[in-house]
């Protein structure tokens, strides 16, 4: 399989995440691209019409692109448990889209300021941005704390990558202030071969 890849993505990051979890590291080749909306440069265009990562070319030939379809796809690959069957279902699944909806926040905010001609940047949108991170962190912490221990999930995945990014891109806003039990999972999490093992390189 391929896989097309950025290293600053945290969408990709999980994939790859999920891919170390689910022992299919050795089967994926990298193909490390780089691009925005504006300036698609390598993004894979040919194979994915809305020109992001990742996005993953199957043994089959099948293009599967947005990361929760393809690690949905990769774990029933290998019958492997990131999306436990049970009541909690679609409790983990709303935590995986609430990690992504962070996800989704912060590049929105990256993208302001990084795409974005300075002399138009729109500051209320970006704090917009941060408010809602700010509000899922806070609902995290109220709701999905008993999600955050046990074997490792898709869902944790994403938060693990979220807050992840977070660090990378947006360490100014301190995201840990208020927030010490996920601060304490995620020093933890990243311990993890899934996020040791991903971690941007800058
Ligand atoms: N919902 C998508 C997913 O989960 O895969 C989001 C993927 C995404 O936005 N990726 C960014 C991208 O490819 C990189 S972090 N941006 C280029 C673009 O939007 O043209």
């Amino acid at each position: 399989m391929q896989l097309y890849y950025a290293d600053a993505s945290p969408y990709a990051r999980k994939v790859r995440a999920c891919a170390v979890v689910l022992g299919l590291s050795d089967k994926i080749e990298i193909i490390d691209v780089t691009g925005t909306p504006v300036n698609t440069g390598s993004m894979p265009v040919d194979v994915n019409p809305l020109g992001k990562v990742p996005c993953l070319v199957t043994d089959r030939d099948e293009v599967i692109y947005d990361s929760r379809v393809i690690t949905a796809y990769l774990n029933a690959s290998v019958n492997g448990t990131l999306y436990p069957e049970g009541q909690d279902k679609w409790s983990k699944l709303t935590l995986e889209a609430t990690g992504e909806g962070m996800m989704d926040a912060a590049l929105s905010m990256v993208y302001e300021k990084r795409v974005r001609p300075a002399e138009i940047v729109f500051d209320d949108w970006i704090e917009g941005q941060w408010t809602k991170i700010a509000r899922a962190l806070v609902e995290i912490e109220k709701r999905w704390v008993d999600d955050l221990s046990g074997s490792i999930t898709a869902a944790q995945i994403a938060l693990g990558c979220a807050l992840g990014y977070l660090d990378f891109r947006l360490d100014d806003r301190n995201w840990r202030d208020g927030h010490k039990t996920l601060a304490a999972w995620y020093e933890e999490f990243s311990k993890t071969d899934a996020m040791a093992l991903t971690a941007p390189q800058g």
